[in-house]
Parts: structure tokens; C-alpha cells; sequence
């Protein structure tokens, strides 16, 4: 590393010290903490950044958010050209310049990890960075933070994209690799015209049903909802009403968004009686999550809850409804048998219905740790795959091969049967592949994707609810001395160690009717997890609590809270 290079790095890094006694460590959201203490944590992941870019080759992400976290945490991640997550393989060293204590010590990790991954720092090669920030008040010192971090690196280049949901910034890093246009218009434009594209081909049968066209939005008062106010009016056919948009004075994530909406399982602010029988929807704090929800009928403050698993069973159930009209037979193109292979994607907190549902329509169901970036990879070992978690992130992958397949097909039909069922199903299935995020998970693209599905198939958001029904199911947090204590395996569904823990929990779950329970160390806080399914409402908490205990006497303090 040249002299000047070094200077600028001690130099910079001097003015941005760390805090004393916080280890922070990358996880599945970045690093997450109370903003006050993230300044040193940010601009050194704007170093990291850049030497992502240098040894990419390409434009790479950071970004600011702290997704459904209160209004006081931020965090920061960084998206790697494909527009997904940064490669697990950097996480450590991420924590390793996070948690360094000097200039001199950050500066010795830098030069070291430069040499091991062989990181072209000529000066000659230059870096590129898109950043993007969420709606909290700490996103703009934070980022100025990253911007100096940045540049500390010669040849480095930031360019600010102000105020995007999370899934914005990963679909523009992803276009901006592709040579295409990389700006919140374009993403814009390519969203809105596909899912015009999927209005104007449904059927005329459903055209005729008076089909309910309104849908209300909690944008969480984040970014989401600020973005939907933009969305929607270049929608025809869908009327979107933003409640909770961050410009009324409410408070981010505060009693409002799907993590609260979905955890537990009561209506947003904003939201009560008023709205009994209406499609209501609600975002996270940065965009990448939403679930849908009616108010019940019992009680206003209660929600019938409509998850992630649910979308994907509807995705899921539209794609394949396509597939089959588009390889049915008849057709004796020889091209025409290449069957698309389609796996849907879960984790172990995917409600057992919805798993049964899917497999009962002859899909394949993958199992994977919790955390979308192991989803993700799943996903994109398909032609087409689906993934999402029951709080609602997740997004569906098309292979490039096989769109390159599907186009070949539509430009076939085009001269041979242009019109045709067959067409149209090629035509519906290009649209969902343009308009749901190829890079992450992401609200606004997946609220689109059900609102035409649902015009498509003529149903009200309880028909949709009816596919299956949920089992009841319990989800408690259980704080222990040592979290790492818990290791497990089968895609988390089993524990490992502590010895002796799995056959208690054993014990335990065999006592229910369909009773199904794991434990996790969380990813994001620390606590251990404890989920349980079982027939009844009351024997799921009951065996959630039972297991709640064990837990606490292997490992914990003596207290556990939900
Ligand atoms: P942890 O804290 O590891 O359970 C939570 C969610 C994940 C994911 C991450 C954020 C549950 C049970 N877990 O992880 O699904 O969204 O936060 O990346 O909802
Ligand atoms: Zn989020």
C-alpha cells in the first residue's frame, strides 16, 4: 500500500473511534445497534465497501437501515453486485474491522486482508458505490460517515441515492452490473408496467366479476409508505390507500409495520373497525417485508392474519397454473419439453399448513436456516424458485437460462399462435419475472404481484385466506446466560447441544396433537427462540411455554419472557 494511501486511512479513521466494550458482529441484517454508537461501525463498513467494489470489479451497496428496529437503532449492510447480500465468506472480516480498537490496528487488518484476497489496489482500479438510506433521523450523519469512509480509499467514488426502501437499492446495484438504467424512475417504470402488463391479461370471466380494487397500505411511517405514495399513481386498476405514510408525525415502527402486525397479531395504528372487510396490507420499516390482514370481525383490535406463507402458496399455485397452460399439450414443438423445474423454499417457522398445502400440489419443498440469504441461494438453484419466510421477506428467481427459454417460446407463439392461451400464459409468466425483485425480497413488488393474482383468479383476500388454514402456532424469546450454548441441525429443527435439551423437547412435543417445536439462538437478538405448533390455540402456548421452561433450565437466568 502506497504511503499517502496509509496516511489517509489513519487519518480518516482517527476522527471516527470506535465504541468501548461493544463487540458488533455482521449478521443476517448487517450490523444493528443503537444509532448513537454506530458512527466508527459505518464508516469502516465504507471501507469495506469499496474494497468489495476493487476486488468485484463492480458497483457494489450500502445501505443504512435498520428495517423493523425501533426508531433509535440503525444499522448498515452492504449489497454485492448481484444485488443480493454481501458473500457470507467477508462476514468475518467485517467483524474484524468493526471491532478493531486503533487507526493503527484497523490499518494492519486492511493491509493484511488485502494481500489474502488479492485485492487489485493499484490505485489504477476504481471503486464504485450506490448508497441509499431509510427514513430514520440518524440515516444522514450515518451516511456522511460512510461517504468519508469511502473515500479513504483512492479511487473510490460514492454516489448518494438519498431516501430508498432496502429492496430499491439491491434491484439498482443489480441493474447498475447490467448495464441498464439504474434509477428509482426506472424502477419504478418496470414495476408498474408489468403489473399493467398482468392486468390487461386477465381472463375475461374474472374482467366481468366486480372484483374489490382497493387495498390499504401501513407504510409502517417509513420509507415504504413514502414510496407507495409515488407508486400509485402510476397504477390504473388498483386503488391504493397509504395509511401511516411518516408524514402525519407518527413514530417508525411504533406500533405499526408487518414485524408488529405479524408478531402481534393486532392492527396497526390507523387501522379499527372502520375497516372490517377490507384487504389491508402492512410494510416494514425499509420495504423488504409486508403481510397482509382483515380486521376480525370479534374485535376490532384483533387481525386475521394473512402471511408470508400465504403469498408464497399463491404465488406458488398462479405460477404453476401457468406452467401447465403453457406446456400443455397439443403442442408438438420439440422445444416445447422442457419442463421448468420449481421448488418453493421455507424455514422451520413456515407454518406445517402451509408446508402440507404446497406439497399436496405436487411441489418440491426445500428447508433451510433461518435468514434470507440462505433462502436466497436455495432459490436460485431453480428455474423457477420461490422463497419466503412466514414474517413476509422473500421474493421468487427466475434462471436466466430459463427466461431466455420462455422468450424464445412467446416470440414462437408470436408468429405461430400470437394470442393464443398458451402465449399468454408465456407473456403472464415474464411479466411476474419483471416485476417482482430479482435482486431481494421486496414489499412494493410483492403487494403488486398479489393484487394482480387476486384480480386474475376474481378473490377476495378470504378466499385467498381459505387455501388452507393456519395451525395455531406460538413463538416466545427466552433470555440465557450464553445464546452460542444452543447449536443445531435439519435446518434448525433440531438441537444439538446442550445434550439432553432436543430429547426434553422431545418429550414435551410428543404430549400435543400435531405438536411440532424447535428452539434457535436468534440471529438478530440475543435471545433463544422457541416455536411450537400444535391443534388448539391453548396447547400451542401451553407447549411453547412448557418448552420455554426447559430452555430456562438449561441455560437461562431463571426468567423467560414472551
Ligand atoms: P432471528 O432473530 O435470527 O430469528 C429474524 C427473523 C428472520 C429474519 C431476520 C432479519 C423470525 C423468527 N426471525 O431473525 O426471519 O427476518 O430477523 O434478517 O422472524
Ligand atoms: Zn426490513
Amino acid at each position: 500500500m502506497k504511503e499517502e494511501q496509509r496516511l489517509l486511512l489513519l487519518q480518516s479513521s482517527s476522527l471516527f473511534a470506535p465504541p468501548e466494550g461493544v463487540k458488533l458482529s455482521y449478521g443476517t441484517a448487517g450490523f444493528r445497534a443503537d444509532a448513537s454508537i454506530l458512527k466508527s461501525t459505518v464508516h469502516r463498513v465504507g471501507i469495506l465497501t469499496a474494497l468489495r467494489s476493487l476486488k468485484t470489479r463492480s458497483v457494489v451497496g450500502l445501505m443504512i437501515t435498520a428495517s423493523h428496529n425501533k426508531v433509535t437503532d440503525n444499522g448498515v449492510k452492504i449489497v454485492d453486485p448481484s444485488g443480493g447480500m454481501l458473500s457470507q465468506e467477508w462476514e468475518p472480516f467485517a467483524d474484524q474491522l468493526a471491532n478493531a480498537e486503533t487507526p493503527e490496528a484497523l490499518l494492519s487488518l486492511i493491509t493484511e486482508f488485502i494481500e489474502k484476497e488479492k485485492i487489485p489496489f493499484d490505485g489504477v482500479q476504481t471503486a464504485e458505490i450506490l448508497l441509499g438510506r431509510d427514513t430514520r433521523p440518524s440515516g444522514e450523519s450515518l451516511l456522511e460517515a460512510a461517504k468519508q469512509g469511502i473515500s479513504s480509499i483512492f479511487g473510490a467514488m460514492a454516489h448518494d441515492l438519498g431516501i430508498l426502501t432496502t429492496p430499491q437499492l439491491h434491484w439498482m446495484v443489480r441493474a447498475r452490473n447490467k448495464s441498464m438504467a439504474a434509477t428509482e424512475p426506472a424502477y419504478f417504470e418496470q414495476i408498474s408496467s408489468s403489473f399493467r402488463c398482468l392486468v390487461e391479461l386477465i381472463p375475461n370471466e374474472t374482467k366481468s366479476n366486480k372484483m374489490d380494487n382497493r387495498v390499504v397500505v401501513d407504510g409502517a411511517d417509513g420509507v415504504g409508505g413514502e414510496k407507495l405514495e409515488v407508486l400509485k399513481n402510476m397504477l390504473t386498476g388498483l386503488v391504493i390507500e397509504v395509511r401511516n405514510t411518516g408524514k402525519g408525525g407518527g413514530l417508525l415502527n411504533d406500533g405499526v409495520g408487518a414485524d408488529y402486525v405479524q408478531k402481534e397479531k393486532v392492527v396497526p395504528r390507523g387501522f379499527g373497525s372502520n375497516d372490517i372487510g377490507i384487504r389491508c396490507a402492512s410494510l416494514d420499516g425499509d420495504a423488504d417485508r409486508i403481510v397482509y390482514f382483515t380486521v376480525s370481525d370479534n374485535s376490532s383490535s384483533r387481525i386475521d392474519l394473512v402471511d408470508g406463507d400465504k403469498m408464497l402458496s399463491l404465488f406458488a399455485l398462479f405460477i404453476k397454473e401457468q406452467l401447465s397452460i403453457l406446456t400443455k399439450e397439443g403442442n408438438e414443438n420439440p422445444n416445447n419439453n422442457s419442463q421448468a423445474r420449481l421448488g418453493v423454499v421455507q424455514t422451520a417457522y413456515a407454518n406445517g399448513a402451509s408446508t402440507d398445502y404446497l406439497k399436496q400440489l405436487g411441489l418440491e419443498v426445500i428447508f433451510t436456516p433461518t435468514g434470507v440469504k440462505h433462502l436466497h441461494e436455495k432459490a436460485a438453484q431453480f428455474d423457477i424458485g420461490i422463497y419466503f419466510e412466514a414474517n413476509g421477506h422473500g421474493t421468487i428467481l427466475f434462471s436466466e437460462f430459463w427466461l431466455s427459454w420462455l422468450e424464445a417460446r412467446n416470440n414462437e407463439f408470436s408468429l405461430v399462435s400470437e394470442g393464443s392461451e398458451q402465449q399468454k400464459a408465456a407473456l403472464r409468466l415474464l411479466s411476474v419475472s419483471k416485476l417482482i425483485n430479482q435482486a431481494v425480497g421486496d414489499a412494493l413488488s410483492s403487494l403488486l404481484l398479489v393484487e394482480a393474482i387476486l384480480q386474475h383468479k376474481g378473490w377476495s383476500i378470504h378466499k385467498w385466506n381459505k387455501l388452507y388454514q393456519d395451525l395455531p402456532s406460538r413463538q416466545l424469546k427466552v433470555k440465557v446466560v450464553d445464546r452460542t450454548a444452543v447449536t443445531t441441525t435439519n435446518a434448525e429443527t433440531i438441537a444439538v447441544s446442550p445434550p439432553g435439551i432436543q430429547e426434553a423437547i422431545d418429550a414435551e412435543t410428543a404430549k400435543y396433537s400435531k405438536g411440532r417445536c424447535f428452539i434457535r439462538p436468534s440471529g438478530t437478538e440475543d435471545v433463544i427462540r422457541v416455536y411450537a405448533e400444535a391443534s388448539t390455540q391453548e396447547s400451542a402456548n401451553s407447549l411453547a411455554g412448557s418448552v420455554a421452561k426447559i430452555v430456562d433450565r438449561f441455560l437461562g437466568f431463571g426468567s423467560s419472557e414472551q
